[in-house]
């Protein structure tokens, strides 16, 4: 391997000779620099090589005890053993404890949306994103930081969209009342049945996206319907989401979702299938209610 080319600058700077200029490519590197003896070996086994790059997103509003908890439990030697550079941002809800010092302090990047809700401080950062992935998990320790290694070794080409299903894995005791597991299995049939693909936890707040394909996604959703958003736009896209089971755990700190959030969701999932259907332009989706009644009512 030789000697990367901004090196010249420096080996001609000040301290030495002037680059050489105009030599044949065939001749690089020049002969007065040392040949690097290291042997060829695999990119994957280069012992600092950042092959991936990560965003994790964290939003919050009035978490200062449960992002403490998140931040500290990222799996950092990890991440870094399997050679992902990661940053760590807080979507910030304009929180009015001390959530942005503590994550501040912990070494997360600040980012303070302008609008109001959960749907809202993620669509106002997606343009933001320079990373190759994204993993996005609430603030509240109720999803496992553990568990971003796992997702961003799923993630690639053939796999662009990962949740971490919360009702294939596991809740632990007090973590979800019997109303939201419900609900929540109620949301994910809907969700399935409308957009003729199947979906275990609709409403799942820990999913890792490839971020090209992240940006593709026409997301509308202000408030908690964000995870329905996402989901619905993939399936609409024919974008595949591949599910991992994961652990829920009881939240730290007051939770801002109420039982009518569950209604807003349903609603927000049926209107985007209804418009996806007539919306002239838009890929042909794989379920239309038109179609679906037309063919069960044929002779
Ligand atoms: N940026 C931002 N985050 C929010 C807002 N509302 C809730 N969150 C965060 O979104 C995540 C999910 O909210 P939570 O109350 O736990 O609802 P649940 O997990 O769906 O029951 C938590 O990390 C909240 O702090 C908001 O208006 N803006
Ligand atoms: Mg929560």
């Amino acid at each position: 391997m030789g000697q990367p080319l901004e090196e010249w600058a420096l080996a001609g700077g000040a301290m030495g000779p002037p680059a050489p200029v105009g030599l044949p490519l065939g001749s690089f590197p020049h002969s007065s620099l040392p040949i690097d003896p290291t042997p060829h070996v695999p990119w994957g086994e280069v012992a600092n090589p950042a092959l991936t790059s990560l965003s994790i997103l964290l939003p919050a509003l009035n978490e200062e005890d449960g992002i403490a908890a998140v931040l500290k439990r990222i799996p950092r030697q990890t991440l870094q053993e399997k050679g992902i550079a990661y940053s760590v941002h807080l979507l910030d809800g304009r929180s009015t404890d001390r959530t942005r010092a503590v994550a501040k302090r912990l070494g997360a990047e600040i980012f303070v949306q302008s609008g109001n809700g959960k749907g809202s401080a993620f669509r106002e950062f997606v343009p933001k994103i320079r990373d190759q992935y994204v993993v996005l998990l609430d603030s509240d320790g109720t999803y496992p930081p553990e568990v971003i290694p796992d997702i961003v070794g799923k993630l690639g080409a053939g796999s662009p969209v990962v949740i971490g299903s919360r009702l294939r894995g596991s809740i632990n005791d007090g973590a979800m009342s019997m109303a939201n597991r419900i609900g929540n299995r109620m949301l994910s049939w809907l969700a399935s049945f409308l957009f003729a693909t199947p979906i275990s936890d609709v409403c799942s707040g820990m999913w890792g996206f490839v971020s090209d394909r992240l940006r593709t996604l026409g997301l509308t959703a202000v408030g908690f319907e964000l995870e329905a958003d996402l989901f619905a736009e993939c399936a609409l896209k024919g974008i595949p989401i591949t599910e991992i089971p994961i652990r829920y755990d009881r939240r730290i700190g007051e939770c801002k979702l109420h039982l009518r959030e569950g209604f807003r969701i349903a609603l927000a999932l049926l209107k985007k299938r209804l418009r996806s259907g007539a919306a002239p332009g838009t890929k042909e989706p794989r379920f239309s209610v038109g179609r679906f009644f037309a063919e069960h009512t044929e002779r």
